[in-house]
């Protein structure tokens, strides 16, 4: 492997951009750009370019640590391992299975996750785990599941978005999240197509926009419903669609028609022209895309925010049709992935729902265990870290760094440090790390191999291009050596590739299914769109006959299960030859594709139809009032990542985004006496922040902006209201009231 070029992909966000690394004398690796993959085709941003900073073996973590006296101190694997098996079954004996919590993370790849669940299932018999796409795009995955029977981020590649009409992105700022994304939007302006950008803030990304609206923070659902109302007003419904393809058409009208523009104009602060401008924009091309992001989903309503705009998508026939559709923006690398195979509290393997008994029966006979055994749905990712302490006394973490990135996170460290029990595998010393018992030190990207599943639902091979330093393991060793000491030999192997090979099997026929997928498809066909079920002429698939032969009757059974029968394996939802990049139907004999396009015959429901929902607006859980007049909202910059745990320990990345900020409108500034770069306080009712100023005319005047990267006295989170969104369990990142203050300097 030294010296020769491994083609792979970044460690960090949804795009999974494609990389080449060469290994260097000092045990890293060098970064090079790789052009044959279509999603960056070789472009990349200053986080990845620089990502192998991370493994160099001065900021990352080289020993395991156990707490001793009160501090951290290096131990020996077996000490930490032991450690580890000891706090859990302690927990377990004296206060019960449902005592331990596990919590991951969308950065882990497809084995890692499924691992994760199954032991949190099988090894600890817990059903306390949970994991920070919580905090990410689970009201996006909501709405979807709910109008088209299946979740997954964009249903169609991004190299289809230059060749649509228009294109609505609500909420995203992909020209800092997702840099090489945005040369899909300049091409479809190129093209003749427009943008319209919706974000309080005019962003980078608003920039390029034709039009861009900024509504007040937490009132997109106002506007989509606006919207909606307009176009049944000016009679742009494509009624033929409706009546074909959808249900419940009549419930949402009447929603929508109670949304008058000029009530609308006063909820959003986006005028009437402007509605009926974007209205006209979006209608008049043949195709059009709505594409939603964090802003409109991190709200206590996001679900049904998600929903409106899903339904303007299905009134004007632009879902399931070349070109055309909704999309959610996906954020972890593995966002995708690590939904889909059961870190999730409600899921077990292949996006299946662990309370449907037919889902139960399939996976615990490919995990070998009785199907009563599984622990029901658990608690959602706020909701577990605030029983910290008290219901839940044990936490395994991977792969998270609340205490940064939870909001009211002042709480949640303190839920954490209350813990009888807290074991972290990390490759920083991250601030959730610094609180730990234990604390164990897992290989990186490089150093290892497993697939993630992009934004685009593509599943890719992240190849291993490195050794790892001696003493560094990875979190399958860790979750198989933790399995053996606490009783389970069998069932947790380390060789990624083979943990493949079972959560091809147990996701064979759910709605994500992958058991069509190799790790050689995936480098020959340079990645593979779900879902791909096994096929008869798939000489690889069907190991153990629970392929999608054996899965189909349980599958039959669940009703979010697609793809799921013999005959399905033809893929319901692809239209070969309608711009699809599925070859012609003999290729249906051998292996499926898989499916770059989902929907364009059928919707993945029962009867193939959309669903409508029937949704109102409704205010913020925290509305501003005289003592927290002003609006605070938050969000991200291009050169930090996350909580920072990363990105913050390269020096490149720090010199251009040192530290936190407060950003504000000329207007607030100058009522609070603050000039550019002085210290300002934002209070809340969860607690108080202070970071420099950066007075800017791109905001609205009601509204703050923190970035939420750091830790300590400007941390954003200190502010953030943790409401949660009834359905997805998403709290409310994106709007909150807050006071500001002028702190001496
Ligand atoms: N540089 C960088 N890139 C990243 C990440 C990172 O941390 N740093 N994280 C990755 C991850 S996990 C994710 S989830 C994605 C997130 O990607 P984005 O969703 O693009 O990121 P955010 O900055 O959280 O939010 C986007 C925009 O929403 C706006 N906004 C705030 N409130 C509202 C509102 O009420 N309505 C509307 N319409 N907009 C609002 C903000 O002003 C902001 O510009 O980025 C990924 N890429
Ligand atoms: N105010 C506010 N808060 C937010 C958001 C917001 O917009 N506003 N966005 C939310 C969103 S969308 C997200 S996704 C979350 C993200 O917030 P976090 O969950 O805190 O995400 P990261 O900072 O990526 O933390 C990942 C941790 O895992 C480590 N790590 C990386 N790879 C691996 C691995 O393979 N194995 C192990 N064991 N560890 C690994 C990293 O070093 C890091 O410490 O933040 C949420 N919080
Ligand atoms: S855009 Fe995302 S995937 Fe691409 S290089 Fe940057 S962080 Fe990595
Ligand atoms: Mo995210």
């Amino acid at each position: 492997m030294e010296n020769s070029v491994t083609p792979t992909h970044c460690p960090y966000c949804a795009l999974q951009c494609g990389m080449n690394l060469t290994p260097t004398p000092d045990g890293t690796v060098e970064v090079s750009e790789r052009t044959d993959f279509p999603v960056n085709r070789g472009a990349l941003c200053g986080k990845g370019r620089t990502a192998p900073a991370v493994l160099a073996s001065s900021v990352r973590l080289t020993t395991p640590l156990v707490r001793s006296a009160g501090t951290l101190v290096p131990a020996t694997w077996d000490e930490a391992l032991d450690r580890i098996a000891e706090g859990l079954s302690r927990t377990r004996t004296e206060h019960g299975p449902d005592a331990c919590g596990v919590f991951g993370g969308g950065g882990l790849t497809n084995e890692k996750a499924y691992t994760l669940g199954k032991f949190a299932r099988v090894v600890l018999g817990t059903s306390q785990i949970d994991y920070n796409g919580r905090f990410c795009m689970s009201s996006a995955a909501a709405a979807g599941i709910k109008a088209f029977g299946l979740d997954r981020g964009l249903p169609f590649p991004l190299e289809d978005i230059p060749r649509t009409g228009c294109v609505i992105l609500v909420g995203s700022n992909l020209a800092e999240t997702m840099p090489p994304s945005l040369r899909f939007f300049s091409e479809l302006r190129e093209n003749g197509g427009t943008l319209i950008v919706i974000d309080p803030r005019r962003t980078r990304t608003a920039e390029q926009a034709d039009l861009h609206l900024a509504p007040r923070p937490g009132t997109d659902l106002a506007l989509a419903l606006g919207l909606l109302h307009l176009i049944v007003a000016e009679g742009r419904v494509d009624e033929a669609y409706v009546a074909e393809r959808t249900v419940g058409w009549e419930d949402a009208r009447a929603a929508a028609m109670a949304h008058w523009p000029e009530y609308v104009e006063r909820i959003t602060g986006v005028s009437v022209p402007q509605l009926r401008e974007t209205v006209r924009m979006f209608c008049e091309p043949e195709n059009a895309m709505v594409l939603t992001a964090r802003g409109p989903e991190q709200q206590s309503k996001g679900t049904d925010t998600v929903g409106a705009w899903i339904n303007l998508c299905l009134a004007t026939g632009r879902a399931g049709r070349p070109l055309s559709g909704y999309g959610c923006l996906t954020g972890q690398g593995n966002g995708q992935g690590g939904r889909e195979h059961g870190q999730k509290a409600d899921q077990l393997p292949g996006y299946r729902k662990l309370d449907d008994p037919a889902a139960r029966r399939h996976v615990a006979e490919v995990w070998g265990v009785d199907p009563d055994s599984l622990p029901g749905p658990g608690r959602s990712a706020y909701e577990l870290l605030d029983a910290l302490g008290t219901d839940i006394r044990s936490l395994l973490l991977m792969a998270s760094n609340p205490v940064v990135s939870a909001p009211r996170a002042a709480h949640i460290e303190e839920r954490l440090r209350s813990l009888d029990f807290l074991a972290v595998c990390d490759v920083v010393l991250s601030e959730t790390a610094e609180l730990a018992d234990v604390v164990l030190p897992v290989t990186q990207w490089a150093e290892e191999t497993g697939t993630t599943t992009n934004l685009e639902g593509r599943v890719l091979l992240r190849r291993q291009a490195i050794t790892p330093p001696e003493n560094i393991r990875s979190d399958l060793r860790v979750m198989h050596e933790l399995a053996a000491r606490l009783g389970v030999e069998k069932g947790f192997p380390t060789d990624p590739e083979e943990v493949f090979e079972e959560l091809r099997r147990a996701s064979a026929g759910g709605p994500a299914d992958y058991s069509g997928i190799t790790y050689r498809r995936l480098v020959e066909e340079n990645g593979v769109f779900w879902p791909c079920p096994a096929t008869d002429g798939d000489s690889s698939g069907n190991g153990d006959g629970a392929g999608s032969g054996g899965a189909s009757p349980d599958a039959g059974a669940s009703p979010d299960a697609v793809g799921a029968s013999p005959d399905a394996g033809a893929a319901p939802m692809r239209t070969p030859g309608s711009g699809d990049a599925a070859p012609g139907d003999d290729a249906l004999d051998g292996p499926h594709p898989g499916t770059p396009r989902l929907f364009l015959d059928r919707f993945a429901t029962p009867d193939g139809r959309a669903r409508f929902v029937a949704v109102s607006h409704r205010a913020i859980a925290e509305e501003p009032d005289d003592e927290y007049p002003v609006l605070l909202t938050t969000g991200r910059v291009v050169a930090q990542y996350q909580s920072g745990a990363q990105t913050r320990r390269v020096d490149e990345l720090n010199a251009a985004a040192p530290g936190p900020f407060v950003e504000l409108h000329p207007r607030l500034a100058e009522r609070l006496g603050a000039a550019e770069g002085d210290p300002v306080a934002v209070v809340s009712r969860r607690g108080r922040a202070v970071a420099p100023a950066r007075i800017t005319t791109t905001i609205r005047p009601d509204t703050v902006f923190m970035p939420f990267h750091w830790p300590g006295e400007g941390r954003a989170n200190t502010l953030t209201n943790p409401a949660l969104d009834p359905t997805s369990r998403m709290p409310e990142f994106k709007a909150c009231a807050v006071r500001l203050e002028a702190v001496e300097s």
